[in-house]
């Protein structure tokens, strides 16, 4: 079996649910069926990464940037996930990120800057200062989490690169690797994931360029080495497993709004009031909270971030969604 080693601010394993358990056994089932993805032998490295293995990050955590909301556990925030490079369930990045190499990774910053760069992960990590910021994520499909989250402000390596007068946005594009992400080979969304800003939206000090959650090195299925949190936006605003980032004239494409241009709109702020054509969004299931006789939670404006509201006057939340 495998032995944990308690790590700061994992929860302990009398902390651990039995919800959370028969996750964690379903998804090791699941990865014994799975045969024509994971051969077995690297479905257990895969789960060991969960606690034993995973480099320690330290970081001071910004309290004026992080929530009071109790963290979700590390055991939920690393086991229902969306990553569709490695499959639509849940648990399918769980099971099938474990292969992901995440050295060496490079990250090309280019488009409409002065000074294009081309950064290792490694060089990336030392251009500024480590924060550690809890910030709430709010999926479109309505579910939430609470994650401390760590990483440093976008506007950071933004302002090392210095956009010309021409830049207007910011387009994310992320890893499409076919050999390392059986999700790739379905056509459920157009490969590679590409995500995009507007430039001030991408230069707000809550927008996080992100390495690390719970003290440690990002784990691969919440987007190793590295992503973008955004956290008054829908979760798939957020991008994982960056390879480049690039400014613009014209706002980028986006692979969701490509998919379902009338479900997924470029701008995506949390909004319990603009409904998604097939649910409400006015309230959210909070992940670890869904006991039989659990309350949903109300959803926020801009999930909780109101000071974003200024990015956005004048423009009409209902067309602009
Ligand atoms: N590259 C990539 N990034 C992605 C996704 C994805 O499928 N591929 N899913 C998005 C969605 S829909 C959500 S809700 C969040 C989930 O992040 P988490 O698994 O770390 O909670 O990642 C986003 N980033
Ligand atoms: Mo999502």
């Amino acid at each position: 079996m495998l032995i944990k080693i308690p790590r700061y601010n994992e929860p302990l394993a009398s902390e651990i649910t039995p919800r959370e358990l028969a996750l964690s056994r379903r998804l090791f089932l699941q990865g014994m069926a799975a045969s024509s993805l994971a051969a077995s032998a690297w479905v257990w490295p895969a789960m060991a990464t969960e606690s034993s293995t995973r480099q320690r990050l330290p970081a001071q955590r910004n309290a004026k940037y992080s929530a009071a909301d109790k963290p979700t556990t590390l055991a939920d925030a690393t086991t229902y996930n969306n990553f569709y490079e490695f499959g639509t369930d849940k648990g399918d990045p769980a099971l099938y990120a474990g292969s992901l190499k995440t050295r060496p990774w490079t990250i090309k910053v280019e488009g409409e800057v002065k000074k294009p760069l081309t950064l290792d992960i490694d060089a990336l990590l030392k251009l500024a200062p480590l924060e550690e910021r809890l910030y709430r994520l709010r999926c479109v499909e309505g579910w939430s989490m609470a994650i401390p989250w760590i990483g440093f402000p976008l506007a950071e390596l933004i302002r090392k690169v210095e956009p010309t007068g021409n830049a207007k946005y910011v387009e994310f594009t992320t890893l499409a690797d076919r050999a390392q992400m059986p999700g790739v080979r379905s056509r459920v969304l157009e490969w590679p994931y590409t995500e995009g800003l507007r430039l001030d939206e991408a230069n707000h000090p809550l927008t996080l360029l992100t390495v690390g959650m719970y003290g440690q090195v990002l784990p691969n299925q919440n987007g190793a080495p590295v992503r973008i949190i955004v956290p008054w936006k829908y979760g798939f605003k957020s991008a994982k497993s960056i390879v480049r980032i690039r400014f613009t004239e014209v706002q980028p494409r986006t692979s969701w709004n490509l998919a379902a241009p009338d479900e997924y709109g470029f701008y995506s702020n949390v909004n319990p009031e603009v409904d998604h054509p097939r649910w409400s969004q006015a309230s959210e299931r909070r992940i670890g909270e869904d006991g039989f006789f659990t309350k949903k939670r109300k959803t926020l404006m801009f999930n909780g971030y109101p000071e974003v509201a200024s990015l956005y006057s004048g423009m009409d939340l209902r067309k602009f969604y």
